[in-house]
């Protein structure tokens, strides 16, 4: 009994893991353990009243210890264990479960432009994505036979509504709701049923502007987009106007910028122009102001259509705007740091 002791004693001071503990339980303690088969194998009928009394109280004395020191020891393997898990634990280390998104490209230059409009004390209307022909088409002027209103343009919903193919259809709707004088931007998704390349998706963002006033003239036109795009890109810039045709605008012009690459000297980018072709504008139509229930005899004002994305894409020197709708993470992730 002293010797199994002895190995007893042995055994648990070189056991670090509770495994080991369990087996050196199975080994004294279990059906075959040494101390289990000390009593079976004990052969009583040779011992007498007094050697048998002293054999079953040291094995009993045995058997507590042996099950005291297996217990301590698996209690002890136990504790070591919750703490080198906790050891483990580093507090300070960066989360690693969720990524968190970024605003995307259009998002930042949309933001960014609503910030400019409304410290010109422009307000921001949003309208729907799915519009009513009247005002996408009839009301900006737009007669039937336009190719706008073709099927090859549009997307055509089957209750005769459409997905607006631009912004500018939320020109009279903003007009009856709020009347004039006005100063609103609109910007929004708009979608059209285009072959996708490089420079050209079927869904896409704009900013409509308008104003709305007395004496409302093309220089104030020209002066709040000269300011307007000196804040986006964040230097002075030059603008030119051309003339556009759109039913919606009279006159009607294409707004272009001084090219901020070669600074009108020409190159690739402005196609050795020194131009670029950016806002389509003009001043609205007496035909739409009177759609908007406004009188073109004692108000008139202009409009403009930024096209958002390709903002975006010149702020942020994006090549392809195919990148815009990808839905792939890395590529919001690159600019939400540059504004
Ligand atoms: C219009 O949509 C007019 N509503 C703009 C306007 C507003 C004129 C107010 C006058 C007064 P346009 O079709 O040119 O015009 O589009 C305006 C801008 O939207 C373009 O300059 C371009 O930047 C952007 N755009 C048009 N089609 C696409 C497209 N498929 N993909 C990406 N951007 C586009």
């Amino acid at each position: 009994m002293q010797n199994i002791k002895e190995q007893l004693e042995q055994a648990l001071k070189s056991a670090t893991t509770a495994e080991q503990v369990e087996q050196i339980r199975i080994d004294f303690l279990g059906r075959k353990g040494s101390i289990t088969l000390l009593a079976k194998n004990a052969d009583f009928s040779k011992m007498s009243v007094d050697e048998k009394k002293n054999f079953g109280r040291n094995l009993n004395e045995l058997k507590q210890f042996a099950t005291q020191e297996i217990t301590k020891a698996a209690e002890a393997c136990k504790a070591a264990t919750v703490h080198r898990k906790s050891n483990d634990l580093d507090l300070t280390a960066p989360g690693k479960g969720r990524r968190l998104g970024a605003l995307h490209p259009i998002t930042l230059v949309q933001m960014e432009l609503e910030d400019i409009f409304q410290g010109m004390g422009f307000s921001v209307v949003y309208g729907p994505e799915i519009e009513s022909e009247y005002f996408c088409f009839e009301a900006l002027n737009i007669p039937h036979d336009h190719p706008a209103r073709d099927m090859q343009d549009t997307f055509w919903l089957k209750n005769q509504l459409i997905l607006r193919t631009h912004t500018s259809a939320n020109q009279v709707r903003t007009l009856k709701r709020f009347g004039a004088p006005i100063r609103a931007i609109f910007p929004g998704r708009c979608f059209r049923y285009e072959a996708i390349d490089p420079s050209h998706e079927n869904t896409f963002y704009q900013c409509e502007g308008v104003v709305v006033d007395k004496d409302i003239s093309v220089a104030n036109l020209v002066a709040i987009m000269r300011v307007t795009l000196s804040q986006v890109f964040k230097r002075d810039v030059k603008v030119r106007l051309r003339p556009g045709y759109f039913p919606f605008v009279e006159p009607g012009f294409e707004l272009d910028l001084n090219c901020l690459l070669c600074g009108g000297k020409g190159c690739p980018t402005c196609k050795n122009s020194g131009w670029i072709e950016l806002i389509p504008c003009g001043l609205i139509h007496p035909e739409v102001l009177r759609h908007g229930g406004i009188d073109p005899k004692e108000y008139s004002g202009f409009a403009f259509g930024v096209g958002l994305t390709r903002l975006a894409m010149m702020k942020f020197g994006i090549t392809d705007i195919r990148y815009m709708n990808c839905g792939d993470l890395r590529v919001n992730e690159q600019f939400s740091t540059l504004m």
